[in-house]
């Protein structure tokens, strides 16, 4: 199996510059990148803006389609897809990509819930909807990406890491019965724990993982739109995706949410540089 990197430098979901830019500036520091990643570039399509609940629709909709065309035929080649962000709303693509294959459940590691839907949402950002729009809720358009309806039951999804999640979307996550891994809980407990935990439920199961860069302590990378305060160490979140990989059966990965106007130094690109490298010493 080969790792295939797409990079996706999508930010009409999160409505903020610099996402943009991701790829481009992720390449341009570690030029070995240059033919390994394959960019899909970010087409703007014509828009309805008295759409204000589901922002840039069109847009990300296409997006979405041609990352899920593309992601699903790595799959069907037996290779490894890892989709690399841009924001987070890149999700809905690469996981209707996989899903159409084999039946995964999701690992989202976040800081926030990402299960906000059109009616819900405070902003109409769609990069805090992926989730939600991957098990079903949401704008028709983004549900049927690739193939019509839901593409992972919420019984096979964990949350990892929240700690910053909209009142109405708790109320959906409770609903759905979706398990959700706070960072509270998780500190609580302690991380062993819980990735021991997180480990057992998906061992020997297709799993995608969803892996957002806010899940990460912004203490330790700054290269992020929307931290907050808390979250796991750059160490936690290579154990978690080297233990996955080692427990369960993953077949993709997404990367998300890089954006280089917030870097400090270098702490991010290399962090995503790091993680990269650990996917491809794992599954190569
Ligand atoms: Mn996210």
């Amino acid at each position: 199996m080969k790792t295939k990197i797409i990079g996706v430098p999508l930010n009409f979901g999160a409505n903020r510059c610099g996402l943009e830019f991701s790829i481009k500036n992720f390449i341009d520091k570690y030029p070995k990148y240059r033919d390994k990643i394959e960019i899909l570039e970010v087409k703007k399509e014509l828009e309805d803006f008295s759409i204000k609940d589901a922002k840039y629709l069109n847009t990300i909709a296409k997006t979405c389609e041609e990352l899920a065309v593309s992601v699903n035929e790595i799959i069907k080649d037996g290779d490894f897809p890892i989709s690399l962000g841009g924001d987070h709303a890149i999700a809905i693509g690469s996981i209707a990509g996989v899903s159409k294959e084999k039946e995964i459940g999701i690992l989202w590691m976040d800081a926030h819930g990402d299960m906000n839907t059109p009616e819900i949402s405070n902003t109409g950002h769609i990069h805090g909807m992926p989730l939600a729009i991957s098990v079903g809720y949401g704008h028709s358009k983004l549900i049927d990406c690739l193939y019509k309806g839901a593409k992972v039951k919420t019984e096979n999804v964990i949350l990892f890491g929240t700690r910053d999640i909209d009142e109405e979307e708790e109320k959906l996550i409770n609903k759905l019965g979706i398990k959700n891994y706070t960072w509270e809980m998780i500190v609580e407990m302690g991380f062993e724990k819980a990735l021991g935990e997180v480990k057992k439920f998906f061992k020997g199961r297709n799993l995608h993982i969803s892996f957002d860069l806010d899940g990460i302590d912004p203490i330790e990378i700054t290269a992020v739109g929307t931290p907050v305060v808390g979250g796991l160490s750059r160490e936690m979140g290579k154990i978690l995706i080297s233990e996955m990989i080692d427990t369960a059966s993953v077949t993709s990965i997404d990367i998300v949410e890089y954006n280089p106007i917030y870097e400090k130094e270098m702490e991010t690109v290399e962090y995503v540089d790091e993680l990269l490298q650990l996917i491809e010493k794992k599954i190569n």
